[in-house]
């Protein structure tokens, strides 16, 4: 089957693009066939202090598993990020920052980031950080989160930024698991009106650190707000910054050695630590960049994310600012002060390209097309969408009403491991079908298996697999790199399994159909359902917890948690709202259940197995689709789940 609606690259926007149909192909051609020529061309995008001679050395070969790119090549990402655009671009703005209080924002120039990168990363160096030390970021969305990040690279150590989001107990195990013994926050973060207390959750969270190997945390100060001192670890930004010097030799780093590792969620056990190198996944990240946003100089560009994930790192950080890009940083949410505010910022920055999430294209929607009001968004050039599947009725509104029917939308897949987008549209390049991420970018060879991992040939469902390496990939999970191999290369021998299913249409185009592992993706945030359900049954009254996703309207997926409690305790409304504020506690807001439901009995198999197929179909109300129950070790479970359900 074709799919019918396509929405074709129109005269303007190929008169405009960087790549044509004609283009893609042959690029894609010669970066599959001849991949070491494609990237030796592509990776000289960046500025090496030692230019490299070797281009790829990868195997998938699981016995001898092994990915470098450009490996005997050095640079520094700071510098590829700030001194070189220095002479021809010192004065342009690299970061718009936009507050949380529209009356709030401010213009940085490359020159004045260099500073403060340069000033923060003698800083770092004062507090005894060094080349490959671990620096816990856990801050709001300001100025300063990018000037940490950024003087991490310039000194040569490793940033591990914590999503503001996340509780002190997330957070602590993220510093324990990193070893890392220094910590960057703010005083509170802002949000939609309201303070977050980050530097009270830090205060939390060390003081579960029973190593108490954390010597150092660095306080920006952000509200103003009143926070605790412990005096000797304790110490202010503004205070450091002061003194620092504005001269800060950068420390050439070889192209394998760590840039950042980022925890993510996967289907079992807790978070892992995914490892990024630094030569490959700048071309990468700024190659996907410019090309897939169609990035022209002078362009004002708006990615919606946060520090806190992959996107935010990639396309508001390293990817623009390699480009020599004007990035916009957004401290707030698009429905504050009021619904408009996404289009307002639109046409306040005269911004060219908006990239942002189903999730929050959604929550507008939902809001009807008067949110756009008084605001024209006749900036816009190039729209992109991230982070889970986008529904084609979100695409169509996000075309029509968002972006005046006449940007294209590049809906973009990828992961935290992959480090930059695989399967895109390019602008002037790819016709559109709302709801498909369309085609493989330059280098990137992705297939579809069946569950015996046989590849599946033209049109057909299947789990995705990407069959060989490209630049931008994760090379370990920190610490753990027997755990990398087994999770993403031991399903399916000798390909990257991604853990999303995908289908490929008669045109070859790829249709992401979301994960097929126990990964939820709630507002296009990534949770294990292990997580939830562990932080779930550390609750005294819970004896057992499954948690499962169900289709919801605006968060793409909702969490569900069927519980059963210890003998003898009451199943109480109160105690599903104690319970709620339970898992907010342990993970942090974004895994709060939206459903809880007693189960006296859970599906399991005869070696004790939660069936969860069975229980995300009573979740979604699929009764008639629950599949062969026979293999249950107690089949009654089910009709008493579906009638519990039922009688609510
Ligand atoms: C970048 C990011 C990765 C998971 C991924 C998939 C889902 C991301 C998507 C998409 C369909 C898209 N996902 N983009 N699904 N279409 N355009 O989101 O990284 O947080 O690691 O999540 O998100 O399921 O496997 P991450």
């Amino acid at each position: 089957m074709t799919d019918k609606q396509v929405y074709p690259v129109t005269p303007e926007v190929a008169k405009h693009a960087l790549i044509n149909k004609d283009q893609y192909q042959a690029m894609y051609k010669q970066s599959i066939e001849n991949p070491d020529q494609f990237w030796a061309e592509h990776g000289k995008r960046v500025d090496w202090i030692k230019p490299f001679t070797k281009v790829k050395n990868t195997t998938y070969d699981y016995n001898a598993l092994s990915i470098k790119w450009f490996e005997d090549g050095e640079l520094n990402a700071s510098v590829n990020c700030l001194d070189r655009h220095l002479e021809s671009r010192g004065d342009q703005t690299a970061i718009i920052f936009e507050g949380d209080d529209p009356s709030d924002s401010r213009n940085v120039s490359y020159r004045e980031l260099h500073d403060q990168v340069c000033k923060f990363a003698n800083v770092l160096k004062s507090q005894g950080v060094k080349k490959g030390d671990v620096v816990t970021i856990y801050m709001p969305m300001i100025v300063e989160t990018a000037v940490v990040m950024l003087a991490c690279t310039r000194v040569g150590a490793i940033h591990s930024v914590v999503f503001g989001g996340f509780s002190p107990e997330a957070l602590g195990s993220r510093v324990v698991n990193g070893k890392s013994n220094i910590v960057i926050t703010a005083d509170e973060g802002l949000r939609a009106g309201r303070k977050i207390p980050l530097k009270k959750n830090v205060d939390a969270a060390l003081k579960n650190d029973d190593r108490h190997t954390v010597k150092t945390v660095i306080v920006v100060t952000r509200t103003g707000g009143d926070v605790a001192w412990t005096e000797g670890r304790d110490q202010r930004y503004e205070d450091l910054m002061t003194n620092a010097s504005a001269d800060c030799k950068p420390e050439p780093m070889n192209a394998e050695d760590p840039l950042f590792m980022l925890y993510t969620s996967g289907s079992t056990g807790e978070p892992k630590g995914v490892l990024h190198t630094t030569g490959g996944y700048l071309v990468y990240a700024s190659m996907t960049h410019q090309y897939i946003f169609d990035y022209h100089d002078g362009d004002v560009y708006w990615c919606t994310a946060d520090f806190g994930w992959v996107t935010g790192h990639s396309y508001i950080l390293y990817g623009p600012l390699v480009n020599g890009a004007t990035t916009l940083l957004f401290e707030g949410v698009p429905n504050y002060p009021d619904s408009s505010r996404m289009g307002q910022v639109v046409d306040k920055h005269q911004v060219n390209i908006l990239y942002t999430a189903p999730t929050a294209i959604r929550a507008l929607m939902a809001q009807g097309e008067s949110c756009m009001d008084g605001t024209n968004r006749s900036s816009l050039r190039i729209l992109g969408s991230v982070g889970e599947p986008i529904n084609p009725e979100a695409w169509k509104w996000y075309h029509r009403v968002i972006g005046n029917g006449e940007c294209p939308i590049v809906d973009t897949w990828w992961q935290t491991e992959t480090g930059g987008i695989l399967i895109s549209p390019l602008p002037g390049a790819t016709d559109l079908k709302p709801g498909s991420a369309t085609v493989p970018f330059f280098g990137v060879q992705p297939a579809l298996v069946d569950a015996e991992g046989t590849l599946l040939e033209g049109e057909a469902e299947g789990n995705l697999v990407i069959m060989d390496s490209w630049p931008g990939q994760m090379r370990t999970i920190y610490g753990d790199h027997e755990r990398f191999i087994q999770t993403y290369f031991s399903a399916y021998k000798g390909m990257y399994f991604t853990g999303d299913g995908a289908r490929r249409d008669a045109d070859g185009d790829y249709w992401i159909t979301g994960r097929v592992d126990d990964v939820l993706n709630v507002s296009g945030h990534r949770l294990g359902t292990a997580e939830v359900e562990s932080a779930m049954v550390s609750h005294p009254k819970v004896a057992e917890a499954a948690v499962v996703g169900y289709p919801h309207d605006i968060k793409g997926q909702g969490i569900y948690v069927y519980v059963t409690l210890m003998q003898g305790e009451e199943p109480t409304d109160e105690l599903k709202k104690e319970l709620v504020q339970w898992v907010r506690k342990e993970i942090g807001p974004i895994a709060s259940p939206d459903v809880i439901q007693w189960a006296t009995g859970l599906p399991k198999t005869r070696s004790g197995k939660i069936m969860r197929r069975i229980l995300r179909k009573i979740a979604a109300n699929e009764y008639d689709q629950l599949g062969d129950t026979s293999t249950l070790a107690d089949p009654s479970v089910v009709d008493d789940l579906i009638n519990s359900r039922q009688s609510k």
